[in-house]
């Protein structure tokens, strides 16, 4: 008996043994089977600083598989998931060896693909161990998942992380529908041209029935990319041949949920840390930031920003008070930690420059915050400021609006950058390079009426409540159930 076998065996008696209610609602239609790099532990479920995590635990319903990774390094890559059932969702995970995780994650997953996907090639680092140990951790997570599919289910594989997985699978005869979703943008071929394996990542991901995006311009990207890398010739509802398979490229941006985010920040608003919050601000405006500590966020510029408002309109001094959330990330990796350095010193420049003895403008912390309180600061700020350079859609601009008083919203001041600003048009949009015109929209947003704050997100709110999470996984899986002709 071969070792793949010998694994499906294993972990099958181990799922029964887990199991058996979850196994018969898994019985009815096909099963959906999530694949994500990350799986939080059922308990840790809102407690993270992720965008990624937070739509997926919105929309998983009964008899949904999850399966990836546990968070735990161990000695080596385990070849058979654990297995844990919650209200009706199996959580199937396995460790990452050590030596893996650093090529994988830190190395190409998060030197390379991260910077390069959100057009910063000037920080992209490529070696070919990292590449290796990436293909070898997409094949680790393929063998161990294969032993726990059954023939008729919709496999769903999500991120930057598992380009090349679905065609691992492949390649152990899995025969099922794969789906891919890129959460982070695409970039166009002339930068996709840098990475040395360009051609195989696309390969990979043209080994699934469908590939979904954010925006039309990352779907368009990557038209353009597989016309240029794979010289195949998509078709004018963006589909084309590849391996004797039909690949369809979709657009399914994610969202929120959003009625339940905005129940979250009322009830929020009452407790003890947005009191204390309050108190602290007493009559001052709030502007508020909350991002995972990230160059993609835009946070240096955004710091700027906040600085040049001090200078051009000091009619704010001591009324405005600036919080800066952002969660660290990725610390291992050295562009993370050069971040973190260089935000210190301009969060100590504006506070040097503009603080008196009692008020300090800027605020700026990062340990992550408890999801429920985050939503009450939400609510109680004039201003969003959602500044990312680039940024796949970038979640905290609908939580921002969904956590409103309809009666006296802020306003979103967000990126042209963000996939969130294709749908949010109604916000202040910005060139988050321009610090003067970013100082200028806060301005706007701080001095502006209550009839045009409430007219600007009485539409922003109907699109957020539209385009929610569980709408994204309807929309996505309707494609994935939906055999196209060879
Ligand atoms: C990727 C793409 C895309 C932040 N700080 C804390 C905290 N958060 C939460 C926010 C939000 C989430 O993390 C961040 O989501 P984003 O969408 O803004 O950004 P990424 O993590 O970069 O997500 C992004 C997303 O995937 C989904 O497709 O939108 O473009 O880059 O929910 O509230 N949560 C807690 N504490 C914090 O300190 N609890």
């Amino acid at each position: 008996m071969n070792q793949v076998v010998m694994n499906a065996r294993m972990a099958r008696n181990k799922l029964v043994d887990g199991s058996a209610s979850t196994f018969a609602s898994l019985n009815v239609g096909p099963r959906t089977v999530i694949v994500s790099n990350r799986v939080p532990s059922p308990n840790e479920k809102g407690a993270t600083a992720g965008g990624l995590a937070v739509a997926l635990a919105d929309s998983i319903t009964d008899g949904t598989m999850w399966f990836g990774w546990s968070g735990k390094r161990a000695p080596e890559t385990s070849s058979i998931a654990d297995m844990v059932t919650v209200d009706g969702v199996t959580y199937a995970t396995i460790d990452i060896g050590e030596r893996d995780y650093t090529r994988f994650y830190n190395g190409f997953a998060n030197g390379a693909l991260w910077p390069l996907f959100h057009f910063r090639s000037g920080l992209l680092l490529y070696s070919r161990p990292d590449y290796e140990a990436y293909r070898t951790v997409n094949r680790a997570f393929a063998e161990a998942l294969l032993p726990l599919l059954k023939p008729d289910d919709l496999i769903w594989i999500h991120d930057y992380q598992l380009l090349t997985m679905a065609a691992e699978l492949r390649e152990l005869g899995v025969q099922n529908r794969i789906g891919f979703f890129m959460h982070i943008p695409f970039v166009p071929p002339a930068l996709l041209a840098v990475l040395p394996p360009a051609a195989e990542l696309l390969a990979g991901m043209s080994t699934c029935d469908v590939v979904g995006f954010q925006t039309e311009g990352d779907r368009i990207n990557f038209l353009e990319c597989v016309k240029a890398f794979l010289h195949v010739k998509p078709d004018n509802s963006a589909r084309f041949a590849f391996r004797e398979r039909q690949v369809k490229v979709v657009l399914t941006p994610i969202g929120i949920d959003a009625d339940k985010f905005t129940e979250l920040a009322e009830r929020a608003e009452l407790t003890g840390d947005a009191k204390r919050l309050n108190e602290s601000l007493g009559d001052r405006a709030l502007v508020l930031g909350v991002d995972r500590l990230d160059y993609s966020k835009g946070l240096p510029q955004r710091f700027d920003a906040f600085g040049r408002l001090l200078y051009s309109f000091p009619q704010h001094l001591r009324k405005v008070a600036f919080l800066q959330i952002a969660a660290r990330s990725r610390q291992e990796v050295g562009s993370y930690q050069t971040l973190r350095r260089e935000l210190d010193r301009r969060a100590g420049d504006i506070n040097g420059e503009f603080s008196d003895f009692d008020w300090v403008p800027l605020r700026y912390m990062t340990h992550p915050v408890k999801r429920n309180a985050i939503a009450g600061f939400y609510r109680r700020a004039r201003v969003g400021l959602v500044t990312p350079l680039r940024d796949g859609m970038n979640l905290v601009a609908k939580e921002y609006v969904a956590a409103q008083d309809q009666a006296d919203p802020g306003v979103l001041i967000l990126s042209r950058f963000a996939g969130a600003a294709d749908e949010l048009t109604e916000a202040l949009i910005v060139n988050p390079f321009d610090a003067d015109e970013v100082a200028e929209a806060m301005h706007m947003a701080l001095t502006m009426g209550l009839s045009e704050r409430k007219s600007r997100h009485e539409s922003l709110l109907l699109k957020v409540r539209h385009t929610t999470a569980l709408k994204y996984c309807e929309d996505f899986l309707a494609y994935l159930s939906k055999a196209e002709k060879v």
